[in-house]
């Protein structure tokens, strides 16, 4: 059976599965490595689609998108944040300290400031100034990789054999209020079984939704699928409905239990993160739109 640690991450993220390799090093379980990691981008002001320095929605205002799941099949998740910077953290707490699995906005801001979680203003000068100037034309076009590509997935192995996954995001840039994406949603944008595999999404979270793709990816690996040819399937399943409309990126990433890694996209562009036997890389997977 395979033993990690192995960690991989949607997007160039080195410092996040830096980050995880370090605390599964250590002996760490990859649950912990997946918030740790996950916690690098959150704080980041460069990146601008997760946590502190996320771009906003049209009405200015950053909301957070969350989730995290262990490999005893647990799950947390927080919807429509605002003003926490660490929304997977957030995610683990009502994990691992509530009834629920799911919070969203304002009772779920409330529940991280009584879990010890400060408040914060997320929104950075130049998260601001992106916003204003978008204002002008307010044109909602998403575009493919450059508009707010990073949130990050993550999914990890540790010394044990056991899984976990995060995934945290702002969401598409100037959404509208109150727009949930994939990213939080169980089996969407997250998902994992612990005698099978795990995958993660990140592009236009209505279409992951739609087909609920980590879970399709996750039950066709069970099936006996690869996982390279489980993330091409799911990215299939998206395109066969939308034949007429290929203006929008979704990518995937998947592991199995045999540590055997897998990664398709609608279109070129997206990359991952893995970090593996002491190496850590980004690789550009193949790509359905040529
Ligand atoms: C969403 N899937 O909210 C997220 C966005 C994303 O890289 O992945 N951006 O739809």
């Amino acid at each position: 059976e395979f033993k990690g640690p192995l960690v991989i991450a949607t997007w160039n993220v080195p410092n996040a599965t830096a980050k995880a390799w370090e605390v599964l090093e250590k002996g760490g379980s990859a649950l912990d490595a997946v918030e740790k990691g996950c916690n690098v981008e959150e704080e980041d002001p460069k990146n601008s689609s997760v946590g502190y320095g996320g771009l906003p929605d049209r009405e200015g205002i950053v909301t957070l998108d969350a989730c995290i799941m262990d490999h005893n099949g647990n799950y947390g998740s927080v919807v429509f944040l605002q003003n926490i910077v660490h929304a997977i953290s957030v995610a683990r707490k009502v994990m691992e300290e509530t009834p629920h699995v799911l919070m969203a906005g304002k009772g779920a801001e409330d529940f991280a400031v009584a879990q010890g979680f400060k408040r914060t203003n997320l929104l950075t000068e130049s998260s601001k100034k992106a916003w204003e100037e978008w204002k002008v034309t307010s044109e909602y076009k998403p575009i493919i990789n450059i508009e707010n590509h990073d949130t990050i997935g993550m999914l990890a192995i540790d010394k044990d054999g056991n899984l976990a996954g995060g995934c945290t995001t702002s969401g598409l840039a100037y959404k509208m209020h109150g727009r949930v994406g994939d990213s939080p949603i169980i089996g969407s944008g997250l998902f994992l079984d612990n005698e099978v595999g795990a995958a993660t999404a990140t592009g236009l979270g209505e279409e992951v939704l739609k087909t609920v793709g980590s879970f399709l990816i996750v039950e066709l690996m069970r099936h006996g699928r690869t996982p390279q040819q489980a993330c091409e399937e799911a990215v299939n399943r998206i395109m066969k409905k939308q034949i007429h409309r290929k203006d929008f990126q979704v990518g995937f990433i998947a592991l199995n239990t045999k540590g055997e890694v897998g990664a398709y996209s609608v279109h070129g562009g997206f990359s991952y993160q893995i970090y593996q036997n002491g190496e850590n890389k980004n690789v550009s997977p193949d790509f359905l739109s040529k």
